[in-house]
């Protein structure tokens, strides 16, 4: 049995004020094609289908899109709901949409569900264990104690009868780590609670498979059938280096998994660039790749630029983000600070001033500095 294992779609998701939405079409038409030229027999998203809980107009016609296209190829699919997603919105016609092979799993009910599939060796069950939270899970378990996410994990985890003369695969959102190895983080996973989410990757030692969804950058936890699929759009400039793809999982025989990362290509690649900006936008460099692709630019020139971020954009027009590196910057921060006073000796005003200066790039206006001091003057009277 093949089946293609994807993860963290954040259907909806826009990085800077620049909507994904067709990055992410042109990733699920090249998702469409690895699963007809691999026949895969099914489908598996793990969790954050969407970007927030209450997706867009777009995303959702973007996602029906992608299910139905799915669903046309006579091919099942299983879904379970990430940390993004809302469990009940994601489950929104679940039961009816099972009778046509999309399963999905977006809150934990008390059991994992459990799909089966057959192939020439037998049956294969699939797991599905949506996003799960100690307060979601406890309420399940009166009589345990669940405090931690490794807690409800292992909680939920235990509701799969295991038979281990059968294969048996887990699709879950979560963040596990194996012991005594580092996994890569992106900004763009957002961690509510700063590492406190952290699960035993052991916990899923039982299974044949894990197809996790959650980290962004394609990796496995520990071990080859305990598998990260990754986003398949660059979600972040922290991934700018990530090569997106799509895992493609053989399993065979009972023990037998074979997986293979097959490669997603963007229609606009994320890049950094970083050097001054004459050099940046000389012909030269511009001519060295494509210039419509998303960019992070580092400009490290030491003198004051007019409008250097109209300048870059002028030469490349999808500019996400504008950062300068040079002795001003390397320099304590507080040094944007016109005094070398400590911030309890400045006046509120002062420090409002600076904090304009800082956020709009350029000093107030004697009437903008007019109306902030008769704020403050009203704000002292009472
Ligand atoms: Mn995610």
């Amino acid at each position: 049995m093949k089946f293609i294992h994807l993860s963290d779609l954040h259907i909806g998701k826009s990085i800077n004020g620049f909507p994904m939405l067709e990055e992410q079409r042109h990733a699920f038409n090249q998702i469409i094609g690895y699963m007809e030229s691999n026949k895969a027999d099914a489908v598996i998203i793990a969790g954050d289908v969407y970007d927030r809980a209450v997706p867009s107009v777009e995303a959702v016609k973007l996602f029906d899109w992608l299910l139905t296209q799915i669903a046309l190829r006579n091919v099942p699919i299983m879904i379970i709901s990430g940390n993004h997603d809302s469990p009940e919105r994601l489950n929104f016609a679940s039961r009816l949409l099972s009778r046509r092979d999309i399963f999905i799993s977006g809150e934990f009910d008390g059991e994992l569900r459990c799909v089966t599939l057959q192939d020439e060796y037998g049956d294969v069950r699939f797991w599905l264990m949506p996003f799960v939270k100690p307060a979601l899970v406890s309420g399940f378990f009166p009589d345990r104690r669940i405090e931690s996410y490794g807690d409800a994990a292992a909680a939920a985890l235990e509701t799969a009868r295991l038979d281990s003369n059968i294969r048996n695969v887990l699709v879950s959102h979560q963040f596990y780590t194996p012991a005594g190895a580092v996994l890569i983080r992106s900004e763009s996973e957002i961690n509510p609670i700063g590492g406190l989410d952290a699960i035993d990757a052991g916990l899923l030692k039982e299974f044949d498979y894990a197809a996790l969804g959650h980290l962004h950058r394609s990796q496995k936890a520990g071990s080859e059938n305990i598998r990260y699929a990754g986003s398949p759009v660059k979600y972040s400039i922290s991934e700018w280096m990530h090569q997106k793809s799509v895992l493609l999982v053989d399993m065979r025989e009972k023990g037998e998994v074979i997986t293979e990362a097959l490669p997603l290509t963007p229609i606009r690649d994320m890049r950094e660039i970083k050097g001054k900006l004459e050099t940046l936008i000389s012909a030269e460099i511009v001519s060295q790749a494509d210039r419509e692709d998303y960019l992070h630019v580092i400009l490290t020139d030491e003198e004051e630029l007019v409008d250097p971020m109209g300048k870059v954009r002028g030469v490349y027009p999808n500019v996400m983000s504008l950062d300068f590196e040079n002795a001003r910057t390397t320099v304590d921060l507080s040094s944007i600070r016109a005094g070398t006073e400590p911030i309890e000796a400045l006046s509120a005003f002062d420090l409002f001033s600076e904090f304009f200066l800082d956020a709009q790039g350029s000093v107030m206006s004697n009437e903008q500095a007019g109306i902030i001091r008769e704020l403050l003057e009203m704000e002292e009277m009472h």
